[in-house]
Formats: C-alpha cells, sequence, structure tokens
C-alpha cells in the first residue's frame, strides 16, 4: 500500500518520553510529520476519535488515527517496510521487542523520578509543562505547581518510590547506561550496525529524560559518554544513514546484561502485575533489586506480557531455543507460559478508523473519571 498522499500531525510535546521515541522512529524512516502541542483542547479532540488520555497520538489526513508507540512501529514497519527497522530473523527480532518494551516500560519509573524528585529538574520542567496549559485562565504559578504535584505523586511516589526504593531506583538508570556505553563502544546502535526497535525504545528514556533533565543528563554525560553520543546519533538518524548497512542477525553476548534485568526483575515483575490483574486487585507487590515494591495494577502491562507471549508463540523451534539460550530459564518460562484467561483489550487495531471506544482510558489503560464524550 502506498502512504505517500497521507500527511501525520503528531499531537505530543518536546518534553515527552514516547514523543521522542515516536519522532526518531518517523525521521528513520524518512516520514514527514509536524508536532502539535499537547493542551487540554487537543486531548480531548485526540480522546473523542482513539478513547485514550495520553501523547502522542497521530492524526492522519485521511482521517484515520495511530496510538500507542509500539503498535505505530509495527504499523509502519508492515505499511511502509524501507528502510527497515525490524530485524528480519525472527530470533533477533524477537529479542529487539522484548527490549523495546522492558526499556519503554521498566525505564519510565527512574525517568520520572529524576525529573520529578530533584527540585531543579522539576522546576524547570513544570515550567516547560505549565506551556500546555496555556488555555486555562490560571497564572503560570499554579499550571506549575500542578504539574509538581500531579507527576511526582502519580508516577514517583505512587509508583512506589520511596526512601527505601529510591536507590534501587537509581540503580536501574545507572546500571542500564553501564551495559548500553559498553555496547556502543562495539557497534553504533544496541543490536547491530543499524537501528531495530529496542533502540526506539532505549532512545524514549535516553533522550527526553535522562539526556535533556539537568541530574540525569549530568550523570550521561560523565558516566556514559558513548550514549550520549547515541542519543544525538539517534535524534540525527535518516534512511541514507544505515539504510545499506546489514540488519542485525545475531544476539550479541554484550546483551547480557540488559537481559539478564529483563528475565530476573522485568519479567517476574510483569508476572505479578498480571497475577493481580486477573485477582482484580489494584495494587501489585514484588520484591526486586534488593527492596521491596508497591505499585498500582497496570492493564497496559498485562497486555504487553500477553503481546510478547504471541510473539514468541509464533516463532519456529529452532528460533525459541535461540531466545531461551539467552535469557534465564525463569524469565523464559514467563515468556512461554499460555496466554492469560483474561487479557485487557487495549488498542483496536491501527489504524483507528471508527471514532470513539466504551470508555475513555488513561495510559495506563484505566478508566479515566470525567471521561471525554
Ligand atoms: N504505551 C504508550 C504510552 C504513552 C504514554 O504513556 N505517554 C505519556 C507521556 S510520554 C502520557 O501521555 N501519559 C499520560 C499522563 O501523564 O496521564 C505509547 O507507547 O505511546
Amino acid at each position: 500500500m502506498s502512504g505517500e498522499a497521507v500527511s501525520y500531525l503528531v499531537h505530543g510535546a518536546d518534553e515527552s518520553y514516547y514523543t521522542g521515541k515516536l519522532e526518531a522512529y518517523l525521521r528513520a524512516k524518512g516520514i514527514a510529520y509536524d508536532v502539535r502541542p499537547f493542551g487540554p483542547a487537543s486531548m480531548r479532540h485526540c480522546a473523542r476519535h482513539t478513547g485514550v488520555v495520553q501523547i502522542p497520538q497521530v492524526e492522519c489526513s485521511d482521517g484515520t488515527w495511530l496510538v500507542d508507540t509500539t503498535l505505530i512501529i509495527d504499523y509502519f514497519e508492515r505499511r511502509q517496510p524501507e528502510p527497515r527497522i525490524s530485524p528480519a530473523d525472527p530470533a533477533t527480532r524477537f529479542v529487539s521487542l522484548l527490549l523495546e518494551d522492558y526499556a519503554d516500560e521498566w525505564l519510565w519509573r527512574p525517568a520520572m523520578h529524576y525529573r520529578w524528585s530533584y527540585p531543579e529538574t522539576a522546576r524547570l520542567m513544570s515550567g516547560w509543562l505549565g506551556q500546555h496549559l496555556a488555555e486555562l485562565p490560571l497564572p503560570m504559578f499554579a499550571h506549575k505547581l500542578y504539574w509538581r504535584v500531579r507527576q511526582r505523586g502519580t508516577f514517583v511516589r505512587r509508583d512506589g518510590v520511596d526512601g527505601r526504593t529510591w536507590n534501587a531506583t537509581e540503580a536501574t538508570y545507572l546500571s542500564t547506561l553501564d551495559a548500553l556505553e559498553s555496547i556502543f563502544r562495539r557497534r553504533p546502535f544496541v543490536m547491530g550496525e543499524r537501528p531495530c526497535e529496542a533502540d526506539f525504545g532505549f532512545f524514549a528514556s535516553m533522550f527526553r529524560h535522562f539526556g535533556c533533565d539537568p541530574t540525569p543528563a549530568r550523570i550521561m554525560r560523565k558516566r556514559a559518554p558513548g550514549v550520549y553520543e547515541w542519543v544525538a546519533r539517534m535524534w540525527n538518524i535518516a534512511p541514507s544513514r544505515f539504510a545499506e548497512r546489514p540488519l542485525p542477525a545475531s544476539i550479541e553476548t554484550d546483551l547480557a546484561p540488559l537481559l539478564g534485568a529483563v528475565s530476573q526483575v522485568y519479567l517476574r515483575y510483569l508476572e505479578v502485575n498480571e497475577t493481580a490483574y486477573l485477582a482484580e486487585r489494584q495494587q501489585a507487590s514484588y520484591f526486586a533489586l534488593g527492596v521491596e515494591w508497591k505499585e498500582p495494577v497496570k492493564p497496559y502491562r498485562v497486555w504487553c506480557l500477553d503481546r510478547l507471549r504471541s510473539e514468541l508463540a509464533a516463532l519456529d523451534a529452532e528460533a525459541r531455543s535461540r531466545v531461551a539460550a539467552v535469557l534465564e530459564p525463569t524469565g523464559f518460562a514467563i515468556l512461554a507460559k499460555p496466554r492469560a484467561a483474561r487479557v485487557p483489550e487495549v488498542v483496536r487495531e491501527l489504524p483507528i478508523t471508527e471514532r470513539g471506544r466504551r470508555a475513555v482510558v488513561d495510559s495506563w489503560w484505566r478508566p479515566r473519571a470525567g471521561a471525554v464524550r
């Protein structure tokens, strides 16, 4: 199918984790787009079409809509395959998707912590985000206060970061920097000579939060200059910069620290989140990185695990055994389980062509009070 006539308007923000991820992907594909900074009215407009209050959301000139960066990448990989981002080798592609999901979801908490727990960064970023509320008749200090209270309350404190988990939260960022730094000493992108899903997953936090917010950016520049350079390489990406290079076709051994964290920490957490969801509990609690975490159950991440399971189930025996060989047995076993009895219906198939859905949900796919109708 040709997408030439369609133009893309990204409702998003210069401060946003997932908007940065999507922009880098569109730049890599050579897909032209415009960004419109979100505000209360534009979010209502988006939610009327997609049922979701989150950014980014893509309004296509043919009247269709795209949401969820993981699905948007998958959508364009099928619609406009060249230059290809997704590895052709099935086991390598699975690991790329697994790392993308891990980076998207597990680095969100440290990214929010570094932005909202340190006053210098929180002051700056609440000012930036305050601009998005300009259409509301309130003074700037009120907009700034709103963001500081909302973001720190929802995404830091209520998401399990306190005095006991503070160091473990920061250790996640620091160990990821170390793992990526040693990879970028050997090659330009996470899995090989050109970017794949895993690069865009890591880019979400590494660009807009860790690479730009003053507190974590200072750490990145000092501790991991190779990661800092990769952030710029990813932002300056264009088809001509990688299209002639080979697609990654093997799982390099230096991915072991990242895949170890996926197996030992992330997949176990995903399983706990799923069990709590199925039991209709509001909270998930688990031990990881030497501490106990308590956080809200996230329906969206039940869907993430389900999606990874479906991808693994679609592999042939040879590809599955190559994936099993790079994961710890317990992590692989979680992925190899059958689908859960109940999986939330998260995003309708892309592109979204019909207006509205049953209920408006937030970015963790929880029903939103005061839904837009
Ligand atoms: N899985 C979604 C996540 C999108 C998301 O969580 N975006 C954040 C901003 S970067 C958001 O809109 N959060 C909603 C909120 O703050 O309520 C994606 O990949 O696009």
